[in-house]
């Protein structure tokens, strides 16, 4: 397969922090080096979901909350690939986050990409899970993905970025992609992505965002030492972005290499008559 479907333009608000992400994941995958037929790009619902759409790669609309379970799928069937999930923050934290949660469990090597502009974009502006207390009359303290993600101990790489830093985001997203070419595993990073029509939050995280690996005792290998860090800057009104979680494993170690290992995946198996008839009289034969 050497073709990919054709793009259109964005249909984004001017302004929107969505087309950063565009952007550093079109830079980030030419950097990387991946030929267009080998990415796909699984985009969820609401306006971060339309993503795939406006790239030359193949790409499918996944169902609400359930763009991981469908880009699980695609690396499984076919572990060649490199795999790139991206949605919004109400897509992942609030239909889809149970599939979020056991995304991490998995650990298959892919990347999910989170838009969260802390609203619900397409629909017009309600509060999401990542929503301030006020906003739209919310009256819950926002969920926070990085120190959920930091919680569950598998070997995942998590990153935070801002769409008002297009060049640090472009390196962090060099960078998982390249963790999952690898086979490394699960990918996460949250891109801060301000909605400018109904939450326009671009100066506000102009002025708040903290870079992590400035910090005294920044070690992106120590779960605990990250998880404390996030916490303070948070006590303290900051916005943390930076590499959060780097494991040390190094290995093979995705999900596709534990279920599919060798093997080329359902999608590239030959599954011809020929090749599988005496695995198929097997088969019969332990039924007698
Ligand atoms: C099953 C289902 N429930 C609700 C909706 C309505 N809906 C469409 S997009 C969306 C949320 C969009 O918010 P987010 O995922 O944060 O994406 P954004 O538009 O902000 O990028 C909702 C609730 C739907 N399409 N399908
Ligand atoms: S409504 Fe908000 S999230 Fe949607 S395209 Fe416009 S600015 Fe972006
Ligand atoms: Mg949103």
């Amino acid at each position: 397969m050497t073709q990919s479907a054709k793009p259109v333009a964005p249909i984004w608000c001017p302004g929107c922090g969505d087309f950063s992400v565009l952007a550093a994941v079109k830079r980030a995958a030419a950097n990387v080096g991946i030929p267009v037929y080998e990415l796909v790009l699984v985009g969820g619902i609401g306006c971060s979901g339309s993503i795939h759409n406006f790239i030359e790669v193949n790409g499918l609309h996944a169902l609400h909350g359930r763009l991981l379970a469908q880009a699980v799928g695609v690396k499984l069937s076919n572990p060649s690939l490199t795999v790139v999930a991206a949605g919004g923050d109400g897509d992942g934290y609030a239909i889809g986050m149970g599939h979020f949660m056991h995304a991490f469990k998995k650990n298959a090597s892919i990347l999910y990409i989170v838009m969260n502009n802390e609203t619900y974009g397409l629909t017009k502006g309600q509060a999401s899970p990542t929503s301030q207390i006020g906003f739209e009359g919310n009256v819950e303290p926002p969920f926070h993905a990085v120190l959920a993600a930091l919680s569950i101990p598998a070997p995942n790489f998590i990153a935070r970025t801002f769409s008002g830093d297009p060049k640090g985001m472009t390196a962090i997203l060099e960078e998982a992609l390249r963790f999952n070419r690898e086979g490394r595993g699960f990918a996460f990073v949250e891109d801060l992505s301000p909605c400018v029509t109904y939450n326009d939050t671009y100066k506000l995280w102009r002025e708040k965002v903290l870079d992590v690996s400035k910090l005294p005792d920044y070690d992106p290998t120590n779960r605990n030492t990250m998880f404390r860090l996030v916490y303070e800057a948070l006590d303290q009104g900051r916005v943390p972005i930076g590499v959060m979680h780097r494991p040390k494993e190094s290995g093979p170690n995705g999900l596709e290499q534990k279920l599919v290992g060798a093997h080329p995946g359902p999608a590239q198996a030959d599954i011809g008559l020929s090749a599988n008839l005496g695995a198929y009289q097997k088969l019969i034969g332990s039924l007698a």
